[in-house]
């Protein structure tokens, strides 16, 4: 029976691929004000700015490659039962050989109704485009979770975090909810990392591993194949 390993990632993660984080300088909601591109408010004020923000993003998903740090985490699957639970939209976790990837906040390269939650389908071009929709004749959206909406999986997400005996968490601010609370239903007797290049508030029992998923995660993945700690 493999250990169980919940992998925590967030914008960060995806960063070295070339994606833009949404709190670091320059982030995307230093572009955008949040409250117009990625809530319902602002889809029903003004739909063709949301679609051009998201359309954007894809582009640059579809253009990404998956990083070090990505291909370390599906690496651990060889003597780990991983579980990775992302914030993030993009698919680099899967396009890196993940195989048990949970999107809490939806998928980017993936698009729904915007009147029924369950007509979702795969995008197969860049851009979701107005007029465009679904087989219910209404708008088609990028399924993601904007702000106001309900997350996704947090009941499975709560108990792989409180089942795992190590937790890995990679370039999260921790700051949006609820899905920031999972770090506190971690075991006690888990051993729990948290990686990002600049000291932030760390959760309860979490050891700070500082620098850039690339050289970090690799490097604990490297120690944890030999049976050894990272120091
Ligand atoms: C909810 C998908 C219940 C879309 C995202 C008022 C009304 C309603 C809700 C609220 C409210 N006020 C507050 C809330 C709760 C709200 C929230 O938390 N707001 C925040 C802003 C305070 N949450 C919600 O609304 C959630 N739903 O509450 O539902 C409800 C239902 C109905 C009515 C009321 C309530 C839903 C939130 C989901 C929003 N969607 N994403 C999209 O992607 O466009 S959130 C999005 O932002 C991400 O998914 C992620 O969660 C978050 C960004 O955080 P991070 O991933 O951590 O990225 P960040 O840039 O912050 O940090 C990057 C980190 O990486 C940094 O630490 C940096 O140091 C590090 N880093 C940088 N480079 C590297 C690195 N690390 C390693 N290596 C590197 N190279």
């Amino acid at each position: 029976m493999k250990e169980k390993l919940v992998v925590f990632s967030g914008a960060g993660v995806s960063a070295e691929s070339g994606l833009k984080t949404f709190r670091d300088m320059g982030g995307l909601w230093h572009e955008y004000a949040l409250e117009e591109v990625a809530s319902p408010k602002g889809w029903r004020a003004n739909p063709a700015a949301v679609l051009r923000f998201y359309n954007e993003r894809r582009q640059a998903v579809l253009q990404a490659q998956p990083n070090a740090a990505h291909l370390a985490i599906a690496d651990l699957e060889a003597v780990f039962d991983v579980v990775v639970i992302t914030q993030n939209i993009d698919d680099l976790h899967e396009r890196a050989g993940s195989s048990h990837v949970v999107h809490v906040h939806g998928e980017i390269l993936k698009a729904r109704s915007s009147v029924d939650a369950s007509l979702i389908h795969v995008l197969d071009k860049p851009t979701i485009e107005l007029g465009e929709v679904c087989a219910k004749g209404s708008q088609l959206r990028p399924d993601v979770v904007w702000f106001g909406e309900n997350v996704r999986h947090m009941v499975a997400c709560e108990q792989h975090f409180a089942t795992a005996t190590r937790i890995l968490a990679v370039g999260t601010s921790l700051t949006v909810y609820p899905v920031a609370g999972l770090v506190e239903v971690a075991s006690d007797a888990a051993e729990r990392y948290f990686v990002s290049p600049e000291i932030q508030k760390l959760p309860y029992g979490f050891r700070f591993l500082q620098g850039p998923a690339t050289v970090v995660v690799p490097h604990i993945a490297r120690c944890w194949l030999e049976g050894r700690q990272p120091e």
